[in-house]
């Protein structure tokens, strides 16, 4: 059984984390898998958006910690091995990918879990869902870009009340807070998820990537860099072909039929 489940359908890329039975942690093949569906949702043109959930009644919990063996007497571990080779990789990519990506939490989403959903463009979550910054519990320290994306999302004080506690947030708290986009029924979760990936697959897909960037960079920069970067951005924008169907489309009072391009 693959580790992830891919299909293609409406310019939308659906990737499911499908390790059911272990509330989908990832293990090295996940991270493989994903990798590759990563590969293949940046390098296919006809793929527009991605739509990343997960299996069963968990979206993801975090590093499968029955790989290790960290019973007294093993070998000490260098987790940054895996850090270096994986997590980061993983959080970079789907940061850099120049096409919408929509994240369906269906479940619990733990450690690595939550916070590779967090580096997706835009978390919806089932109301049942829930967010755990698990690592304090295990001794560790929130990975995968978590102490980036936390404090930004929701400010020092709640970032470090989740990483500190390790206590499951519900994602309707998670809504409140502003740690995600939406939280939908249980039921509403895969439709809403999935229309709202194809809506944006049949989007200006370069503006897409092009907007991405400049909010991504927005944190690290100042005002004078942004307004610089911004320009940038918008001259390449202006060059492609998805906004002068935008304006004509406008000015001709019709729906915009967009090519990506
Ligand atoms: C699991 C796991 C799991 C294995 C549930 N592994 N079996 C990066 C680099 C290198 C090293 C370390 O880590 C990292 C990044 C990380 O992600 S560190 C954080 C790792 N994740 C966690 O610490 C989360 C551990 N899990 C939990 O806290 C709970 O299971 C959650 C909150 C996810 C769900 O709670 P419940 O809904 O109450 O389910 P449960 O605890 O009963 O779990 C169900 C089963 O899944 C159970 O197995 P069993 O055989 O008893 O049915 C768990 O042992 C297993 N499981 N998470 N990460």
């Amino acid at each position: 059984m693959s580790a992830i489940l891919v299909s293609q359908e409406a310019g939308v890329l659906t990737v499911t984390l499908n390790r059911p039975e272990k509330l989908n942690a990832f293990n090295p093949e996940m991270h493989r898998e994903l990798r590759r569906a990563l590969e293949r949702a940046d390098d296919d043109a006809e793929v527009r958006a991605l739509l990343l959930t997960g299996a069963g009644r968990a979206f993801c919990a975090g590093q499968d910690l029955a790989e290790r063996d960290v019973s007294p007497g093993a070998a000490p571990i260098d987790l940054s091995v895996s850090i270096g080779s994986y997590y980061n990789p993983l959080a970079r990519r789907l940061r850099a990918l120049p096409k919408p990506i929509v994240c369906a939490v269906n479940g619990v989403a733990a450690g690595a879990g939550a916070n590779i959903a967090l580096a997706c463009d835009l978390v919806l979550a089932a109301r049942s869902a829930s967010f755990v910054q698990s690592f304090s519990k295990i001794g560790l320290v929130p990975d995968s870009g978590g102490t980036y994306f936390l404090p930004r999302l929701v400010g020092t004080a709640r970032a470090m009340g989740l990483a500190l506690l390790g206590e499951k947030l519900s994602a309707e708290d998670a809504e409140r807070w502003g740690l995600i986009w939406k939280v939908v029924d249980d039921e509403n979760l895969l439709p809403g998820a999935t229309t709202l990936a194809r809506a944006l697959a049949a989007g200006p897909t370069k503006g897409y990537g092009l907007l991405k960037k400049a909010l991504y960079a927005s944190p690290g920069n100042s005002l004078d860099a942004q307004l610089d970067l911004e320009r940038d951005l918008q001259r390449e924008a202006g060059f492609s072909e998805d906004y002068r169907e935008g304006v004509s489309a406008f000015m001709q009072k019709r729906a915009p039929r967009f090519k990506g391009k």
